[in-house]
């Protein structure tokens, strides 16, 4: 992919496609090509058509997806399944119409089952069933990867699937309803120091474990991917390592600085108990993370801090 690529990110405003940005500049890819979802709704074939024959992409980077934490998947399962499948489908499409170079797919790691091995390998994609929570979502990831395969064997179209862990970092979401864990344990300790609230009401029992991945990180090991792998398996991308809720609380806790309580709402769904994922294949690739969940907390908060002023 040469410095002057027109490279087209799908989705640039949101947690993952803000990150690609930056670090597609930062490595001095500049010529990108961007729409908002006012500009150009990825639902809409004839639309998504219309772009593509206007634009021309060489590469396609797509993350725009209708991503929410466990209670908006939970609650929205409808939404969750049609935007992500149109979305996905019209651009896999397009991009093999318009004879896109190289796409790269983004997933999530809900697409394994509900209980599977731990960590989890690429080949365990669909070996049982999928954690309810958030299968609407699942299913439409997992049509992602299944697209991209077969437009590879039919069409020989070089579209590449990355799986990404839970992610974290500045520009997240942190609406208390519809965010993922970690922003919301950045806005709830903050609010509860900055309001001496006694306590902080987290949900669940605290017991899931959950891997976290800072990301810029991810940014960078899809560039990574991008530059460096061509084949027909999706490729987990994560840290490797997990702890519990109630340890990144703890955390949170600490770099927020409050001092107060911690109390469970049990009312509210545990998810899935665990899903590290096995990143031997991303690392087999040369690729490692950088950025400690400690670290990244840190930068968050205090461009939580910026935001909020
Ligand atoms: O990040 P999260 O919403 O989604 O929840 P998942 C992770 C764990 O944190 C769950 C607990 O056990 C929640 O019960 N938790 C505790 C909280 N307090 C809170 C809180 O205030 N807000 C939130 N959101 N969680 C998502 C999938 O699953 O993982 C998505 O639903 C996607 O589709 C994403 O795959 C990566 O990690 O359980």
């Amino acid at each position: 992919m040469h410095k002057q690529a027109k490279i087209y990110v799908a989705g640039h405003k949101g947690l993952v496609g803000s990150a690609i940005v930056r670090c597609l500049q930062k490595n001095g890819y500049g010529n990108l090509v961007l729409r908002t979802s006012k500009e150009l709704d990825l639902r809409r074939q004839a639309e998504v058509e219309q772009f593509f024959d206007m634009e021309h992409p060489e590469y396609v980077f797509l993350a725009a997806a209708k991503v929410g934490g466990i209670l908006a998947n939970s609650t929205s399962p409808a939404e969750f399944i049609y935007d992500n499948l149109m979305i996905e489908t019209n651009i896999i499409h397009a991009a093999y119409q318009y004879m896109v170079k190289k796409l790269l797919f983004l997933g999530s790691s809900c697409i394994y089952p509900r209980m599977a091995v731990q960590p989890i390998k690429e080949e365990y994609l669909l070996s049982d069933y999928l954690e309810t929570t958030n299968e609407a979502y699942a299913i439409a990831k997992i049509t992602g990867i299944e697209l991209c395969k077969f437009y590879r064997r039919q069409y020989a179209c070089d579209f590449i699937s990355a799986m990404p862990t839970n992610l974290y970092g500045i520009n997240d979401n942190f609406d208390l309803q519809t965010s993922h864990v970690l922003p919301a344990l950045i806005r709830k300790f903050h609010e509860a120091k900055v309001n001496h609230a006694p306590h902080v009401t987290l949900w669940g029992t605290g017991t899931p474990l959950r891997e976290f991945m800072y990301v810029d990180d991810l940014a960078d090991a899809l560039l990574h991917l991008m530059l460096h792998y061509s084949d027909e398996l999706h490729v987990n991308v994560g840290t490797g390592e997990d702890l519990s809720i109630s340890q990144v609380a703890q955390i949170v806790k600490d770099v927020v600085g409050y001092k107060g309580e911690i109390q469970y709402d049990t009312s509210k769904p545990d998810g899935t108990p665990r899903k590290l994922l096995d990143v031997s294949l991303l690392n087999r690739t040369g690729y490692h993370y950088t950025t400690s969940l400690r670290k990244g907390i840190e930068l968050v908060y205090e461009w939580y801090l910026q935001q909020n002023k």
